[in-house]
């Protein structure tokens, strides 16, 4: 049976909040992330609304480069706390639309409509009302995909943003997919693509004109997914189950490189000490903890330990500064991605610039 299941998706979230807050930033470049110290900052951009992105810009480019682009931008900080209710009352709204709703990150969420509505025509009819009701209670606009399934109502809601309804029905997704570029399938980034292209297929008709054998002899089980995927096969349910917070985590970037050690664990302490708070305060028990380290020239590293038994009441702290084990984790993450480089460069080019997450995993229900 075919089901009826839609992909709602705010547009430009943290932009949007800011922008309804401050209407004097209407249809102007608006862009949230790192101070950009007139083009000396550091850091990226969290999000940015249209009419910066006509100036190329996007989610997770340099700040520096942003402001090269666009300097007569609007460069504001994030203001979490600000986004986090939004997205609740959103989250909120969109809940009451079906029992089968799962919501994913902070700014969307599937819903399964199959039990509710008979037909594409109610269900669009209920999209409209999802919108009108985010607008008018939350004053933030949010695009819909409507389709058979998960993957292509993900498609389909990034197809008219900003606040588009798109339909994809079983009688016609395949001829308004065939000409689209094939990234826009969830699973095909930027680097997969290039794997993609050398075997000559571009657009998403390539893969509907490609046998699913011959996808799999290419690109394995991933071609197979894909496959299914642009075919509307794949049956993934909705996880309805009431979203747990797995992790938590801080980062920082340095204002200037650094290869200064006691500088950079000093950092590493603070940002310790605000994980912890946050721990006690939530209660949460964690059994891994993981380091990010970005370079100058953003390559960036992770290393991860995980305890056997879940810990809370030790001080993080205290374990990366006297437990061996967790120190080791540490520093050979250090020597390992700088030893050889800097050799080679001279210690003073390489530094760390986005210092670290350190991600406390699997809160367990207790
Ligand atoms: N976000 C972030 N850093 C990223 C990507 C996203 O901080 N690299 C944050 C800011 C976004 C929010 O998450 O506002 C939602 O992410 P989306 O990918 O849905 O992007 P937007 O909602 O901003 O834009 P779009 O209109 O394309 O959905
Ligand atoms: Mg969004």
């Amino acid at each position: 049976m075919n089901r009826l299941i839609l992909h709602c998706d705010l547009d430009c979230f943290f932009a949007a909040v800011e922008i309804r807050d401050n209407p004097q930033f209407r249809r102007k470049p608006v862009i949230i992330g790192a101070d950009p110290r007139e083009g000396k900052g550091r850091g990226v951009i969290s999000t940015c609304s249209y009419e910066a992105r006509k100036f190329g810009l996007h989610s997770g480019m340099p700040i520096s480069q942003a402001y090269l682009r666009c300097p007569h931008g609007i460069y504001l900080r994030p203001n979490f706390k600000k986004y986090s209710k939004a997205s609740k009352q959103v989250m909120e709204i969109l809940s009451r639309y079906s029992k089968d709703f799962q919501q994913i990150g902070n700014d969307e969420g599937y819903l399964d409509l199959t039990d509710t509505c008979l037909n594409y025509k109610e269900v669009k009819e209920n999209a409209k009302k999802i919108q009108m009701e985010i607008f008018e209670s939350v004053g933030l606009t949010i695009s819909i995909g409507i389709a058979p399934t998960k993957s292509l109502a993900k498609i389909a809601s990034d197809c008219n943003k900003p606040n588009g309804i798109t339909l994809f029905k079983p009688e016609n997704f395949k001829a308004l997919l065939k000409d689209m570029e094939i990234t826009r399938v969830p699973g095909i980034g930027k680097k997969t693509k290039v794997h993609f292209y050398k075997k000559g297929i571009k657009k998403i008709g390539d893969i509907l004109n490609t046998p699913v054998s011959k996808m799999v002899n290419l690109f394995g089980e991933h071609g197979r997914n894909i496959w299914y995927i642009v075919n509307g096969l794949d049956n993934n349910k909705l996880c309805t189950n009431k979203r747990i917070r797995n992790s938590i985590s801080k980062e920082r970037t340095f204002i200037k490189d650094t290869n200064d050690f006691s500088l950079i664990f000093s950092k590493l302490n603070k940002l310790n000490e605000l994980i912890n708070i946050e721990l006690k305060k939530r209660n949460f028990f964690f059994r891994t903890i993981t380091l990010k380290i970005r370079f100058e020239n953003y390559s960036t590293y992770t290393r991860s330990k995980t305890f056997y038994n879940p810990i809370q009441d030790k001080n993080i702290q205290d374990m990366i500064d006297n437990d061996a084990e967790a120190c080791i984790f540490v520093c050979p993450m250090c020597q390992e991605t700088m030893g050889s480089k800097v050799q080679r460069k001279g210690l003073k080019s390489y530094l760390l610039s986005d210092l670290c997450r350190i991600a406390l995993g699997e809160e367990l229900d207790y």
